[in-house]
């Protein structure tokens, strides 16, 4: 294939700017055609007090079988929220049936913020998702999800060691290049640590309050588009963290909306950044 085609395995929600219907619209606006494999179909996300929850995982057999039968592959991967522990051996086996030699194998391992699980999730979760990082190239995990993948106790205040010896250990579990998102060192930043397996590269920038439902997989579909677009690992995280900036600044213009980013009107200046 002379094209990118990502394929992208997330849940829909239909309501709450998560996972597909935020990954779909960024990736592509960055140019890159993007295939989906919906792992669940949800009303709205977990964090509403209230959804319904429709499981893939029944599909996805046949959907690789026929996949495999008419040769449709897919030049890079990216995963973030799935259905269940199980779905963690179909996404390996489409690594290793459907995804082209040399592309890349990006794992979001949404499952946890602020120092706890999403509804629906334990400890088998957290071990299969752990299991599939250790197949992926490049993982995107906040400080919540890499101390459960790691049992590291979960610190808000962090400083670099800690934050270091964090990435070692997803390191020597993973074996993956790490993009750790949430890691701010004062009050009043954020940012992301990027281990490329070798050494850390620090990128902060200041703290925007407001809600933080969806943050994540705005930053990792804004990374994975600048990524697939020729940016460096770090160029692209920094691209992703000052887009999701922009996006948070929006939605707190709204402070009814507690729910997701309001990324949409911001997709324009993403596409200047990577220019
Ligand atoms: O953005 C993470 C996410 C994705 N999908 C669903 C969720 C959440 C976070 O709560 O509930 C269904």
């Amino acid at each position: 294939m002379d094209y990118k085609r990502i394929l992208t395995v997330q849940d829909i929600s239909c309501v709450g700017q998560c996972s597909l219907t935020v990954a779909l619209p960024i990736i592509s606006a960055c140019g890159i055609e993007t295939a989906i494999l919906p792992s669940a179909v949800l009303s709205n996300h977990t964090a509403f007090p209230d959804f319904t929850f429709c499981d893939l995982t029944g599909e996805m057999p046949a959907i690789i079988k026929e996949w495999d039968r008419q040769n449709i592959t897919f030049s890079d991967l990216y995963t973030g929220y799935l259905g269940n522990a199980n779905q963690v051996e179909y996404v390996k086996t489409i690594m290793n049936s459907a995804i082209e030699t040399g592309g890349h194998k990006i794992v979001d391992p949404a499952m946890a913020d602020m120092g706890r699980l999403y509804t629906g999730f334990d400890a088998n979760y957290v071990e299969k998702m752990t299991e599939l990082c250790a197949e992926a190239d490049i993982i995107l995990p906040n400080v919540t999800e890499a101390c459960l993948m790691t049992d590291s106790l979960y610190h808000k205040e962090l400083d670099k060691p800690f934050v270091e010896e964090l990435l070692g250990k997803l390191w020597n579990r993973c074996g993956a290049k790490i993009i750790l998102t949430g890691v701010g060192f004062s009050d009043n930043t954020n940012g992301v640590a990027v281990f490329d397996g070798k050494k850390t590269e620090y990128y902060e920038h200041r703290l925007i309050g407001g809600g933080s439902h969806g943050t994540g997989d705005v930053y990792a579909s804004a990374f994975v588009g600048s990524l697939l677009s020729g940016k460096s690992l770090l160029d692209a995280a920094k691209i992703a963290a000052d887009f999701t900036v922009l996006c948070i600044e929006k939605t707190n213009q709204h402070p009814e909306h507690w729910y997701g980013v309001m990324f949409e009107t911001q997709i324009d200046r993403l596409i200047e950044m990577i220019k």
